[in-house]
C-alpha cells in the first residue's frame, strides 16, 4: 500500500514535469517534416492532414488538378485538408490552388519552392499572401508542377 502510493505521487511529479513550461517545444521536437522530406521519394510531392507533416493524404508525381474527384493522386476527402506540404520534386515548384484548377477563373495559389522543401504549417500562409485570400491550411483543392515564373505567392 504505501509502496502503491509512492508510485502514484511519482506519476503524478512526471505528468507534471511533462505538462511544465515549455509543451509546445517538445510537441515541435516529436514531429517534423525533416525526416519526411528525408525519406520522400525524389520527384514527388506530399500533403498531410496534421501540421508537421503527420497524417500523409498522398503524393504525387504528377498534377491533380481536383483533389475531390475519384481521379489520380488525391480524392475525395483529401481536398481542403492539407495543413503541411512537402516538395522533393526533381525541376519544379508545386502550385496549389483553393479551388479545383480550370485555368479559366482566376483561382487564388500558393507555391512550395524545391528549395523550401516543406511547409510544416499552412496556418502561417494565405493564398496570394494576403487574408482576403483566405489561409491556405486545410483549403487547398488542386496543384500542378511549375516553373517558379508562374509563382507570385510563396508558402514559407
Ligand atoms: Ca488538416
Ligand atoms: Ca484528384
Amino acid at each position: 500500500m504505501r509502496k502503491l502510493s509512492a508510485l502514484a505521487v511519482g506519476a503524478v511529479f512526471i505528468g507534471a514535469g511533462l505538462a511544465g513550461p515549455v509543451p509546445s517545444a517538445s510537441a515541435a521536437a516529436a514531429a517534423t517534416c525533416a525526416d519526411n522530406f528525408e525519406s520522400a521519394v525524389a520527384g514527388y510531392m506530399y500533403a498531410y492532414d496534421g501540421a508537421n507533416c503527420v497524417g500523409q493524404l498522398g503524393r504525387a508525381f504528377g498534377n491533380d488538378q481536383d483533389w475531390s474527384d475519384s481521379a489520380s493522386s488525391f480524392q475525395g476527402s483529401d481536398t481542403n485538408k492539407a495543413s503541411s506540404v512537402l516538395n522533393k520534386g526533381n525541376h519544379q515548384e508545386v502550385k496549389f490552388f483553393a479551388s479545383p484548377n480550370t485555368g479559366s477563373t482566376f483561382n487564388p495559389h500558393i507555391c512550395l519552392t524545391r528549395a523550401e522543401g516543406f511547409a510544416s504549417n499552412l496556418s502561417d500562409d494565405y493564398f496570394m499572401k494576403d487574408s482576403v485570400y483566405g489561409s491556405a491550411n486545410n483549403s487547398i483543392s488542386a496543384h500542378i508542377w511549375v516553373d517558379r515564373t508562374a509563382c507570385s505567392a510563396l508558402a514559407t
